[in-house]
């Protein structure tokens, strides 16, 4: 793990509107916004809005993280249907070895290429 999991991010940045973003989707508990490094024609992060010391992945160990989650790959196949999609690929860094640079938790939505497997 990678230093206090409350630490302000870029995405906190991002969330409370001190950073601009292309937001592609908003709801109560998350924020979707284009990725500004795309590695896709599509590419869009999804995040908790309140990351609730969700710095990472492996730290979803408490009931409420339970719910946030599934809140968020719902926020997922919504957004991925409202865009018309089609297939697409979700990616969740966790941890430095795994290409994790910001330290919110976030999803990779990734599509319109072909998506090879395994990924690198
Ligand atoms: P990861 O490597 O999994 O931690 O992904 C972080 C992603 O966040 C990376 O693909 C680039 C993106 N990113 C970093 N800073 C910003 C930013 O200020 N705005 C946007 N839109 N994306 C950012």
């Amino acid at each position: 793990m990678a230093g206090d999991p409350n630490e302000k991010t870029i995405f906190d940045k991002i969330v409370s509107g001190e950073m601009p973003s292309h937001k592609v989707y908003e709801d109560e508990r998350v924020l979707a916004f284009k990725d500004v490094n795309p590695k896709a024609p599509t590419h869009i992060l999804i995040i908790p809005k309140n990351k609730d010391g969700l710095s990472q992945l492996r730290l979803a160990q408490a009931p409420q993280h339970v719910e946030l989650l599934g809140h968020l790959m719902c926020a997922i196949a919504k957004i991925a249907h409202e865009q018309n999609l089609g297939d697409y690929r979700i990616v969740i860094n966790d941890g430095p070895g795994a290409g994790q640079s910001v330290y919110h938790l976030h999803a990779h939505l990734l599509a319109g290429r072909p998506l090879g497997w395994p990924p690198g």
